[in-house]
C-alpha cells in the first residue's frame, strides 16, 4: 500500500534530503524563502510617529515612486521606486521613520493531489504505481477523521464546542471556496493574482486549502474533519500559484485580520530573515487581541541546529509550532530553538486540495492549523477569554514531551484540546 505524498518545497537542500528518504516523510510546507528581485526597488515605508499615511506618500511620490498599498497597522505603505537612489534620499526623507526590503518570499510548489478520495488513496494516481483495486470500490468510511485531529483531542470535545463563531482567517495561496468539504465565509486577494482584484482569493497552489481543512473541514459524511468543524473560516491569500509572495501581503492580511476582529490568523508560512515591519505588525495585532499561530519551520535538519525557527513564528507575539508525528516524536525537519512554544501533528496529514480533492501532507505548516483551530474551539466556548490568556491555557496544558519540561523542540509540548478547554473553565488569575 503506498500512501499519496507530495514533495514540497521551493528551494533548497532540504528537499533534496526529505525527498531522498524511502520513508514517505517529504519536503515541508510554506517555507518563504528571502530573495532580492531585480529591477525597481519594492520597500516598506515607515512614516515618522504623527505623519499620515497621506504625507508619507507625498514624500514618495516626490521621488517618482508608486504607492501599492496601505498598511495602516504599521503606519507604512508598501511602495515601488524608480531605483535605489530614489529609496535612499525616501530613506532620509524627514517623514519616513525606516524603509524595509519588502523581500519577496516563498512558499511551495504545488503538491500532487489524491483525487478523487479515496480511489486514489492505494497510489492510484501514480502512473508508475497503477491500483490493483478497481477504483470503483465504495470507501469504507464516508468521512475519515485525520490522526492528528484525534491525537489533539479535538473529537473528544465536539460536544462542548466546534469553534463555532469564531472566525479563523488563513493568510497563505487562497482556499479552494467550492471545496464541498469546506464552508468559506469569504476572503481577500492582496497578491498581483488576476490582476490584483480583491476578490480572486480562490486557491490556485494547494496549500492553503491543505491547511484551511485541518483548521476546519466539515463535520459530515465525506471527506474529513478539522480540529474546529465550525469555526469560520476566511480566506487571506498572500501567496500566488507558485506558492510566492510579497512580505507586505503577508503584512497586508494581519492588518485585515486585525480590521475585521477575527479571533486565530493562521501562518502556515516563515521566512528566515528578520524585517521590523513583519515583527511590528505582529507586535500590533496581538496587542489588539488576534492569536498569531506561525509554523517553526522545516529547518530542523539545516546547519543551523537549535537556531532555525523561522519569522514571523519567532517573534514573541506568535505562537511557533514545531510538527510532531504519529508516535509523538518531533519530526526531523522541524526547525527548533528557543522559540519553539507547543507541538501538533504534522507528518502525513490528510486533509483537503482543490478540486474536490483530497492530499496528505507533512510539514510544519500542517501542524500549525491544528493549533488555529484548538484555539478556536478555545475562543468560541470561553468568549471573554483574552487573546493572552487562550494561548498561555494552551501552553500550560501540553503534553510534556522529549526532555523535561519545556524543551527547545516540542516547546511546551503536544497540545491537548481537551485539558485546554478543562482549562480555561478556570479562567487565568489576572
Ligand atoms: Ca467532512
Ligand atoms: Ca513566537
Ligand atoms: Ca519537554
Amino acid at each position: 500500500m503506498r500512501r499519496v505524498i507530495f514533495c514540497l518545497m521551493a528551494l533548497g537542500l532540504l528537499l533534496a534530503s526529505a525527498c531522498a528518504e524511502s520513508t514517505p516523510v517529504f519536503g515541508p510546507l510554506g517555507q518563504l524563502q528571502q530573495g532580492l528581485r531585480a529591477g525597481p526597488p519594492r520597500m516598506i515605508a515607515v512614516g515618522q510617529p504623527g505623519v499620515s499615511l497621506a504625507e508619507l506618500g507625498g514624500a514618495v511620490a516626490r521621488e517618482r515612486g508608486q504607492v501599492r498599498r496601505e498598511l495602516a497597522l504599521i503606519n507604512a505603505l508598501a511602495v515601488t521606486l524608480p531605483d535605489r537612489a530614489a529609496a535612499r534620499r525616501l530613506g532620509n526623507s524627514a517623514a519616513v521613520f525606516r524603509l524595509d526590503e519588502d523581500v519577496r518570499v516563498w512558499a511551495t510548489v504545488p503538491p500532487g493531489a489524491c483525487t478523487p478520495w479515496p480511489s486514489c488513496k492505494d497510489g492510484g494516481d501514480d502512473p508508475e504505481d497503477p491500483p490493483t483495486d478497481p477504483p470503483t470500490d465504495p470507501p469504507t468510511d464516508p468521512q475519515e477523521t485525520p490522526w492528528g485531529v484525534t491525537r489533539v483531542g479535538a473529537d473528544q470535545v465536539w460536544e462542548q464546542s466546534q469553534g463555532s463563531g469564531a472566525a479563523v482567517v488563513v493568510i497563505d495561496t487562497g482556499i479552494d471556496p467550492n471545496h464541498p468539504d469546506l464552508n468559506v465565509a469569504g476572503g481577500i486577494n492582496f497578491t498581483r493574482a488576476r490582476g490584483g482584484k480583491p476578490s480572486a482569493w480562490m486557491d490556485d497552489n494547494g496549500h492553503g486549502t491543505h491547511v484551511a481543512g485541518t483548521v476546519a473541514a466539515l463535520d459530515n459524511d465525506r471527506d474529513v474533519v478539522g480540529v474546529a468543524p465550525a469555526a469560520t473560516l476566511y480566506a487571506c491569500k498572500a501567496l500566488d500559484r507558485s506558492g510566492s509572495g510579497d512580505l507586505s501581503d503577508v503584512i497586508a492580511c494581519i492588518d485585515w485580520a486585525v480590521q475585521n476582529g477575527f479571533a486565530v490568523a493562521n501562518m502556515s508560512l516563515g521566512a528566515n530573515v528578520h524585517v521590523q515591519s513583519l515583527q511590528d505588525a505582529c507586535d500590533n495585532a496581538a496587542a489588539a487581541g488576534l492569536l498569531l499561530v506561525a509554523e517553526a519551520g522545516n529547518d530542523g535538519d539545516t546547519d543551523t541546529p537549535g537556531d532555525s525557527v523561522d519569522y514571523p513564528g519567532r517573534y514573541s507575539s506568535t505562537i511557533a509550532v514545531g510538527a510532531t508525528d504519529i508516535n509523538n516524536a518531533i519530526a526531523h525537519f522541524s526547525s527548533y530553538g528557543p522559540q519553539v512554544d507547543v507541538s501538533a501533528p504534522g507528518v502525513d496529514i490528510l486533509s483537503t486540495y482543490p478540486d474536490s480533492g483530497l492530499a496528505i501532507g507533512s510539514g510544519t505548516s500542517m501542524a500549525t492549523p491544528h493549533v488555529a483551530g484548538a484555539l478556536a474551539v478555545m475562543k468560541a466556548a470561553y468568549p471573554a477569554l483574552s487573546a493572552a490568556c487562550l494561548r498561555q491555557l494552551l501552553a500550560d496544558t501540553s503534553v510534556d514531551l522529549g526532555p523535561a519540561g519545556w524543551d527547545n523542540r516540542y516547546g511546551h509540548g503536544l497540545i491537548n484540546l481537551p485539558a485546554a478547554l478543562a482549562a480555561a473553565a478556570q479562567g487565568c488569575t489576572p
